[in-house]
């Protein structure tokens, strides 16, 4: 079995002079928040990012996320060098799930374009609770995983490449 999620980059990337958002909704709250830890806790450990320059924001759910994080970009002073935007979304028996996830796809690659800010997709789109609680770590199984680490890994990368002018 190979190792889940992103490899770490080679490059061993900074993030001590960046501010991170990261933008969670409240749907399904407790598997957000250990993404959200998860995430936290790489850019704390691994990239070095300065406790009091991650700010933390909420939303009801994942369709709030793309116009909230393009608010946030938009007035935060200074500005965040990326957003990070985690949700969850489960499956249910009407076409909801559909709507709503793509509907917050585009929407946050939307945003990254428009204000060149790194809009990172934290969304899990899951077919069922265990696949949402093993995608954050908190499933029964060997192999879960909590993308919170890579969305984070993600973030920092783009940032850098982004000050860096690609
Ligand atoms: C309405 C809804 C449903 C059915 N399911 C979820 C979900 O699984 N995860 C999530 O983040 N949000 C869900 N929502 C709420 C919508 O994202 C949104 O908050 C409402 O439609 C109001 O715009």
């Amino acid at each position: 079995m190979f190792t889940k999620g992103v490899t770490p980059s080679e490059t061993p990337y900074d993030g001590s002079e960046f501010r991170i958002l990261i933008l969670h909704t409240r749907w399904n709250l407790p598997v957000v928040e250990a993404l959200v830890t998860g995430a936290r806790e790489t850019l704390l450990s691994e990239f070095n990012v300065k406790m009091e320059n991650i700010s933390i924001k909420d939303v009801p759910g994942s369709y709030e996320l793309p116009f909230a994080a393009q608010e946030f970009i938009k007035y935060s002073d200074p500005k965040f060098n990326a957003v990070i935007c985690i949700g969850v979304l489960i499956k249910g028996s009407t076409m909801h799930f559909e709507y709503i996830a793509e509907a917050t796809a585009h929407g946050i690659m939307r945003v990254g374009l428009d204000t060149r800010t790194p809009c990172v997709f934290g969304v899990l789109t899951c077919l069922t609770d265990e696949q949402a609680l093993e995608r954050a770590g908190l499933g029964e199984s060997p192999s879960k995983h909590n993308h919170g680490i890579d969305w984070a890994r993600c973030a920092v990368e783009l940032a850098v490449r982004g000050q860096q002018g690609w």
